[in-house]
C-alpha cells in the first residue's frame, strides 16, 4: 500500500525549497538549502493548500480562524463530549527542515484516515489543527497562532504584528486567503496531543523510538538595536570610534558565557543564543554605525529563565557609556515553562506499550504550539528521533521506519482518548 504519510511529508516538504524539489532520503538533502516558509510566503501558502486538500480529502471539516489557525473536524458518536485536538504548524524558520511542524500536521491527518480505514468510531470528535505563525520567523513571536487561540493575546493584537517588509499579519492572511472567521473555543476541547521530531540528540543516541514529554521549556526574545557612528575604516582614529559591532560582540560572548556558568553552578538546562545579527550598512570598509540582535533565552526554570534575561538587558545598556552607543532593547510575549498533563502522558505511554514501542520521558529544550494549549487543555506531546540531533536546518532529518512508528503511537493514543 503506498506510503501515504511519507508522501504527504515529501510532498510538501518542496514548499519552501529553492527550487522546488522532493528530498525522500537523508543522502540527498542539500546541507547549504533547506525549507524557508515563514508565514506569509508563497511556499507558507502552497503548503498550507495542500494540507486543506488533505484534511478534505480525509473527510474533515474544514475550518480557519481569524489569525489563519487551521481546523478540520471528524465527528464523533457523542457530539457533546470535549473533543481531542491533535496536529502542530506548517511554517518554518528560514533554510530550515521538512518535518519541524510539518510531521504532527500530516501525522495528525494520516491518524484520521486510518481510523476510517478501519472504520473506528471515535466517541470524541478529533479536531486536527494547524497554528499559524509558530516559529517567529515572520512576525517577531513565536507561537503567535496559538498564544491569539488560548487567550495570551489578542487577535486584534496579533492580527496587527507586523513582518519584516511592515505588513501587519492581518494584511498577510486576508491577501492570501487564510484569514478565517470560525472561532474555536477551547472548552469543547478535552486533550490535545501533538506528534513532533526532538530536534534533539537525546532519543537519536540512546536509539530510543519514542519520546514523552513531561515539561517543555519557556523561550523568552530580547531584541535590541546598537546605534554607534558609521564611519570610515580607514580614516576613523580608533580612539574616535562609536563601533556598533564591537559592542555588538561583547553582548555575544556575554550571553554564551553567562548560560554556560549557569548550567555549571546550577546544573541548570538554561541556554542562551544569539542567533540574529544585521549589521548595517555591513560595509568592509565602513565601521558599523547599527547592529541588531535577536536573543533566544531557555530553560525549564522559570527564574532562571528570568534572571539570565535580566543579567542580558543590563550588560546591553552598560554598553552605552563603555562604547558611546546607544541601546534600545524590546522583549516580544514570551512564553514560560509549561508541564504537560500527567492523565496525557500515562496514555501516551500505555498506547506505546499497547503499539509494542520503547519510550522514555523527558522535557523539550524546543518550544511548541503544546504549551500554548497546555495553559487550556489536557496536552501531551510525542517525539521521534532527529538525525544527529540536528534540527532548523538543511540537514534536519528522521528516518522513515521512526516517522511509522510515531505515527502508529500516535494512532493509537487518538483511538484511547478518543474512546470508542
Ligand atoms: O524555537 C523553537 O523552539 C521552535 O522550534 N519554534
Ligand atoms: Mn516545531
Ligand atoms: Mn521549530
Amino acid at each position: 500500500m503506498k506510503n501515504r504519510l511519507k508522501e504527504d511529508i515529501v510532498a510538501s516538504g518542496r514548499f519552501g525549497r529553492e527550487p522546488e524539489r522532493r528530498v525522500d532520503a537523508f543522502d540527498i538533502l542539500d546541507p547549504e538549502n533547506g525549507v524557508t516558509r515563514p508565514t506569509g510566503t508563497e511556499a507558507n501558502a502552497k503548503v498550507r493548500a495542500y494540507a486543506m486538500e488533505k484534511m478534505e480529502e480525509a473527510g474533515l471539516d474544514v475550518r480557519m480562524d481569524a489569525v489563519g489557525n487551521i481546523f478540520g473536524r471528524k465527528k464523533g458518536s457523542d457530539p457533546g463530549v470535549g473533543a481531542v485536538m491533535c496536529g502542530s504548524h506548517l511554517d518554518s524558520v528560514v533554510n530550515g527542515g521538512q518535518l519541524d511542524g510539518a510531521l504532527g500536521v500530516f501525522s495528525a491527518i494520516e491518524a484520521v484516515r486510518r481510523l476510517n480505514d478501519e472504520g473506528y468510531t471515535n466517541r470524541r470528535p478529533i479536531e486536527v489543527a494547524v497554528f499559524t505563525g509558530e516559529e517567529g520567523s515572520a512576525f517577531g513571536m513565536t507561537l503567535l497562532g496559538s498564544t491569539a487561540l488560548v487567550g495570551k493575546m489578542s487577535y486584534e493584537d496579533a492580527l496587527a504584528r507586523k513582518n519584516p517588509e511592515g505588513r501587519m499579519l492581518k494584511e498577510v492572511l486576508e491577501n492570501s486567503g487564510y484569514a478565517g472567521e470560525f472561532v474555536m473555543d477551547l472548552k469543547n476541547v478535552e486533550y490535545f496531543v501533538e506528534l513532533h521530531i526532538e530536534q534533539g540528540p537525546v532519543l537519536y543516541n540512546k536509539k530510543m523510538p519514542i519520546g514523552i514529554v513531561e515539561n517543555i521549556a519557556g523561550i523568552t526574545w530580547v531584541y535590541a538595536t546598537i546605534r554607534g557612528e558609521g564611519n570610515h575604516a580607514g580614516t576613523t582614529p580608533m580612539k574616535m570610534r562609536k563601533d556598533a559591532l564591537v559592542a555588538a560582540a561583547e553582548i555575544i560572548l556575554f550571553v554564551e558565557k553567562r548560560a554556560n556558568e549557569m548550567v555549571d553552578k546550577l546544573g541548570s538546562a538554561t541556554v542562551g543564543t544569539v542567533g540574529k545579527l544585521t549589521v548595517f550598512p555591513n560595509g568592509t570598509n565602513i565601521v558599523p554605525g547599527r547592529v541588531e540582535l535577536g536573543i533566544d533565552i531557555r530553560d525549564v526554570v522559570p527564574a532562571h529563565m528570568e534572571s539570565l534575561k535580566g543579567e542580558v538587558s543590563e550588560a546591553l545598556k552598560a554598553l552605552e557609556e563603555k562604547y558611546g552607543v546607544s541601546v534600545d532593547v524590546s522583549v516580544p510575549p514570551f512564553h514560560s515553562p509549561e508541564p504537560l498533563s500527567p492523565e496525557v502522558v500515562d496514555i501516551i505511554e500505555k498506547s506505546a506499550a499497547q503499539t509494542g514501542v520503547r519510550t522514555m520521558r523527558m522535557n523539550s529544550g524546543a518550544g511548541h504550539d503544546s504549551q500554548n494549549i497546555a495553559s487550556r487543555v489536557k496536552t501531551g506531546m510525542i517525539f521521534v528521533p532527529s538525525v544527529g540531533g540536528i534540527s532548523h536546518a538543511p540537514m534536519e532529518w528522521t528516518e522513515w521506519e521512526d516517522i511509522e512508528t510515531g505515527a502508529k503511537v500516535l494512532t493509537q493514543t487518538l483511538r484511547n482518548l478518543a474512546g470508542s
